[in-house]
């Protein structure tokens, strides 16, 4: 007799079109996605994701940092919620399926529940996280950070995007402000899917990464200050580069990464130049370290050998550098029982499956401070992310479904 929802498998093509369908939603130049966080394109993406949640039956919360929540009521509604979910916003060059997987495979559990009938005895909620790329406003995964209490909600509302627009202003434009304090939610166990974003699912021919730990990260932005001067007329001894001074940090940070091989990684992403004319010798730089280790004493080592760095860099070039502290969180080891419910379910609807640490920082990360969290990873081509190519198959969408599925309901427990 197989035990209650043994057999239980999502609608792979209703979570594939679903998926589609958000696509064409902050369309990007070169077929992937730019709904950046509490743009136009971003509040277009909630209003689609919120009809479907109430055609689905689901009731819809929002709190003050606009995170969504769509509940599904259990038999027991006192008791706390199983939360799934993951976000909606994108990077400015991003993949159809970073973020939008997770929040559309919570819902597709919804619509195959009801579509079975099945009842659990605690709620499920479906939840889209507000700004967990933190590309337009830093830091990334904000709002699961004001969540879980690790951030300052009218310090984050003050955060200003590259056009000098206040992330809590524009929260109010878009018409997404709710009224729900953050972080009052009791939740019973969370769980995300999410694509991989780096190759070795695939390389290994695995279907599904069972996430036991997040590697930690540190974002440093540095602004240099030299002196503008004139490319031609300026004499190479006299000048104050800071674009030369960005050029070297940004090898700097390279080495000393490349110094705690195979797990360690830096690059910089994010940089700006000024004046950025032809013929100015850079004035200002101002660009984002980002750094990330399992391990939170390479972390911690990387953070201290760049800052000495940064600082003999600027003493020979005779420039100035500040340097603000603007993402940070240790490495996190997700609730042994989620990473389970996680494992046992792979096994038993017979995918493939190995422990993962995830590379890339998501909301689970923060959430697994406040409740127990885990994770569900499935391949994605060529292990690409952050970049509009970005590509899975329907296949492995449906497996990292049917696996959170499993996950959920029985942690939510099935009501024969
Ligand atoms: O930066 C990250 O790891 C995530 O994609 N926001
Ligand atoms: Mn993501
Ligand atoms: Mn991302």
């Amino acid at each position: 007799m197989a035990a209650p929802g043994e057999n239980l498998r999502i609608n792979s093509d209703r979570l594939w079109d679903s998926i589609m369908e958000m696509a064409k939603i902050g369309p990007g130049i070169a077929g992937g996605n730019n709904r950046q966080t509490l743009t136009d394109a971003d509040g277009e993406g909630r209003h689609l994701f919120k009809r479907w949640c109430e055609a689905a039956g689901l009731e819809m919360g929002v709190d003050e940092m606009g995170t969504m929540f769509a509940r599904r009521e259990g038999t027991e509604p006192d008791l706390p919620p199983v939360y799934v979910g993951s976000h909606l916003d994108t990077q400015p060059t991003g993949g159809k399926y970073d973020g939008v997987l997770g929040v559309l495979g919570g819902l597709e559990i919804v619509r195959s529940l009801n579509e079975l009938d099945i009842k659990t005895k605690h709620p499920i909620v479906v939840t889209n996280w507000t700004n967990e790329e933190g590309a337009r406003f830093a830091p990334a995964m904000m709002a699961s950070g004001v969540f879980a209490g690790v951030l300052d909600q009218a310090d984050v509302y003050e955060h200003v995007d590259k056009d000098g627009k206040k992330f809590g202003e524009e929260l109010e434009r878009i018409g997404w402000k709710g009224t729900e304090k953050v972080g009052e939610r009791k939740i019973h166990a969370f769980f995300e899917l999410h694509i991989e974003q780096g190759p070795i699912l695939e390389d290994e021919g695995i279907d599904i990464g069972v996430v036991t730990h997040g590697q930690g990260l540190k974002w440093l932005q540095v602004t240099l200050t030299g002196r503008e001067a004139h490319t031609g007329s300026t004499p190479m001894p006299k000048r104050r580069n800071a674009g030369l001074g960005m050029a070297r940090v940004i090898e700097l940070v390279h080495e000393i990464a490349m110094d705690y091989q195979p797990d360690a990684v830096g690059a910089v992403g994010h940089m700006e130049v000024y004046p950025n004319s032809r013929n100015i010798i850079a004035g200002r730089t101002v660009f984002t370290i980002d750094i990330r280790s399992p391990e939170k004493e390479v972390l911690d080592a990387m953070d201290g050998r760049i800052r000495e760095g940064i600082d003999t860099i600027c003493e020979a070039l005779d420039i100035k550098y500040q340097i603000e502290q603007v993402g940070h969180f240790d490495p996190v080891a997700f609730d042994p029982g989620c990473v389970k419910a996680v494992r046992d379910a792979a096994e038993r609807l017979g995918y493939t499956h190995r422990n993962i640490v995830s590379g890339a920082g998501h909301d689970a990360c923060w959430i697994n401070r406040v409740a127990p969290t885990a994770m569900v990873m499935c391949p994605c081509v060529d292990g690409l992310s952050h970049n509009e190519a970005e590509e899975i198959s329907k296949e492995w969408a449906a497996a990292g479904a049917d696996v959170l599925f499993h996950a959920v309901v029985e942690t939510a427990v099935i009501v024969e």
